[in-house]
């Protein structure tokens, strides 16, 4: 039996209590700007404050900071005026949530008109009604603490029971308000359906946020052990991943991994040879990587590099053991450090032709699977590639010129041989070539996140 539906009523006398309270309160409170606790987030006045915790591990951007200014003359209802890049960043993670489920966008404004209904799109930390904490104010039976004030979880939650309550995906033609209602058992059921309006507002604009950005560094990897590479990116602002296993389509494998905008670059191979690549990050700052097996746990910490010299990292199998290790490259002299472990320094080479803006690169140009490494520099679309370390085996233009292409190998079309591919930022396409060998492009497509 669902405990959520015996313990309902008494949420709902609980909160029909307080409304009475409310209401011959009601002349005091607009001028009241102080916490009061008793009241529930539902009821109480925008100008209550609670205690929240971030939505955003890495905090809100600056784009969660001007999207804020757009949507206070766009909204209509409650939350005109009140948005803040706080409470942008919030629902960014609600709907961030919802597409990972691979979910339409009218789930994300069935979940956005609950929260701008149950905390106005705060996170809240404190136990106000009863138990209940987080976005959706959820109590005690819908998770642990930590859970409940994991937008990402308590998303999925929500979603849940929502998805339970109107099976077969019957909630993306039920009345919004009623769908909300379902899930959350309000003693208000009318509140949501006034608010679907603005949701839908929010949905719209950070749908599209969501969208490719400048700062999208791409990456590719096997994730689904078909012996294909595909493409992903990673946004350093937010440390979200968006990958997918096909090269055609929007991103379907979201996950938030690395630390908020810390100058993170993205490194992926096979830590724990599954034959399945994860992905890592190298902060430079720290001279640290951070790995991970699956896609949130932390599963290698290690420092490796060598203080603030600009390394970039990479990742291969240098010594054909089948697991991926790491190195950094240097740019100032050209030196590539790579380990075979973590911090051990197996192999010191220097590898390209001094301070050209060389972007590294590494994978298996000649199968035998052995992973080398290369340079990619962007001023003249040169690849200078090695199966060796020192050697010059190849050297070829791909690449558009001055674009800010940046190259992302990988083996796409499951030869064993890792060939070139760029993404450019400029219109988020991505040109893949099956041969490292100056020619025309093989697959290209645009990359929907
Ligand atoms: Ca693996
Ligand atoms: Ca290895
Ligand atoms: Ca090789
Ligand atoms: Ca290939």
């Amino acid at each position: 039996m669902n405990s959520r539906l015996l313990k309902a009523p008494l949420l709902c006398a609980t909160v029909a209590l307080t409304a009475i309270t409310l209401m011959g309160t009601s002349p005091a409170l607009g001028a009241q700007a102080a916490k009061q606790p008793d009241l529930p987030p539902a009821l109480a006045p925008m100008s209550v404050m609670y205690e929240t915790a971030a939505c955003d591990p890495g905090g809100p951007t600056a784009t969660d900071a001007a999207l804020a200014t757009r949507l206070n003359s766009q909204l209509q209802s409650d939350m005109r005026g009140y948005m803040t890049a706080y409470r942008v960043s919030c629902a960014r993670e609600v709907i961030e949530a919802v597409r990972a489920r691979n979910l339409a966008a009218r789930a994300g404004v069935i979940a956005i008109a609950t929260v701008i209904v149950e905390t106005h799109l705060q996170n809240i930390s404190e136990m106000v009604d009863h138990t209940s904490l987080g976005l959706f104010q959820q109590q005690d039976w819908w998770g642990t603490r930590a859970q409940r004030l994991n937008p990402t979880y308590a998303t999925n939650a929500f979603l849940n029971a929502m998805e339970d309550e109107y099976p077969n995906g019957s909630w993306a033609t039920a009345p919004i308000g009623e769908v909300c209602q379902a899930v959350q058992g309000s003693a208000f059921p009318s509140r949501y359906q006034v608010q679907a309006s603005d949701a839908q507002i929010i949905v719209n604009a950070l749908w599209n946020a969501a969208g490719p950005r400048l700062e999208d560094i791409p990456v590719s990897g096997d994730w689904n052990k078909d012996g294909i590479d595909t493409i992903g990116v990673f946004r350093p602002s937010t440390s979200t991943w968006y990958l997918r296993n096909t090269n055609s389509g929007d991103a379907t494998i979201i996950f938030k991994f690395g630390h908020g905008p810390s100058g993170d670059i993205p490194v992926v191979g096979d830590w724990n040879k599954d034959n399945i690549d994860t992905v890592g990050v190298f902060r430079p700052s720290e001279s640290t990587f951070y790995l991970t097996d699956g896609t949130t746990s932390l599963d290698h910490q290690f420092i490796f590099g060598h203080g603030p010299s600009g390394d970039i990292p990479v990742a291969g199998d240098w010594n054909k053991d089948n697991i991926d290790t790491v190195g950094v490259f240097r740019p100032g002299n050209s030196t590539f450090y790579l380990t075979d472990g973590t911090t051990s320094l197996d192999h010191q080479f220097i590898f390209g032709h001094g301070p050209s803006g060389d972007i590294p690169v590494a994978g298996d140009w000649n199968k035998d699977y052995i992973d080398t490494v290369g340079v990619f520099r962007p001023g003249n679309s040169t690849w200078y590639l090695t199966d060796g370390t020192t050697s010059l085996d190849y050297q070829f233009i791909y690449g558009h010129g001055p674009s800010g292409d940046i190259p992302v190998p990988g083996d796409w079309n499951k030869d064993d041989i890792d060939t070139p591919g760029v993404r450019r930022p400029g219109n988020n396409t991505v040109y893949l070539r099956n041969a490292n060998s100056a020619g025309g492009v093989d697959e290209q497509f645009i990359y929907g996140i």
